[in-house]
């Protein structure tokens, strides 16, 4: 027997398919994710305010810990503030592909013709930086406990690129490492701290991107 928790409790209606939908839906939906790529060349054509509201409120609907929601999405359009973050951003990556990176781990993104440059935090219309909140912080300044932040937010970051992916844009996961300029460009409390950065708009119309390939379903899936 079913008891609820000493909490109020509400009716859920999931959604209900008939079986051959659940197959075609799932069918579809896995067709057009092995489609996603992520891209380096963007279009500077605009992107609504709508519609990345769309996208951020869409990760924000994710699962967390606790149900803490222990992230904060910053949609950056401006243009200087853009430039900020490419500049440090490519600080940041010069001292990595002059320095910081080992031989094996530059031989592993030559098919990604990856360098210090990143045009594309300048070109894309917006940049989303997602923070994870490692507490959170109640009215009086008293902490809030938070748990699974970093889960949360990879959860949240997949949905995000799902939903990215799903409006007919694309999108990169990019994190210069390290990435604390962001919190003090975009001057966010101490208890945020930057977890993804990622340029979203129009592919360029010319756009390139690696000839990789996935994973085959016996390297990936172990059924017992
Ligand atoms: N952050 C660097 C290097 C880089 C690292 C990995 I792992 C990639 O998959 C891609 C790039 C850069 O953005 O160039």
């Amino acid at each position: 027997m079913y008891t609820p928790p000493d909490y109020p409790q509400r009716p859920y209606f999931p959604r209900r398919y008939s079986e051959s939908e659940v197959l075609h839906r799932s069918t579809y939906f896995r067709s057009d994710m092995e489609h996603r790529r992520s891209v380096r060349q963007f279009s500077d054509k605009p992107v609504p305010l709508q519609v990345i509201e769309n996208i951020m409120m869409t990760a924000a609907a994710a699962p967390s810990g606790a149900n803490k929601q222990p992230w904060t999405f910053c949609a950056i359009s401006d243009p200087n503030i853009k430039k900020e973050i490419r500049i440090a951003a490519e600080k940041e990556e010069t001292e990595f592909y002059t320095h910081r990176a080992t031989e094996d781990w530059l031989k592993d993104l030559e098919p990604f013709g990856t360098n210090p440059e990143k045009p594309f935090l300048e070109v894309a219309p917006w940049l989303i930086v997602m923070f994870r909140q490692v507490h959170g912080l109640a009215k009086d300044g008293s902490k809030i406990g938070h748990y699974y932040v970093n889960e949360s937010n990879g959860i949240a970051a997949g949905i995000l690129i799902s939903a990215i992916h799903h409006a007919g844009l694309v999108t990169l996961t990019h994190t210069p490492s390290p990435m604390n300029f962001l919190q003090k460009i975009l001057n966010r409390p101490n208890h945020e701290r930057p977890y993804l950065l990622l340029p979203v708009g129009y592919a360029a119309s010319d756009v390139m991107v690696p000839d990789i390939s996935r994973k085959p379903v016996n390297d990936v899936i172990s059924y017992y």
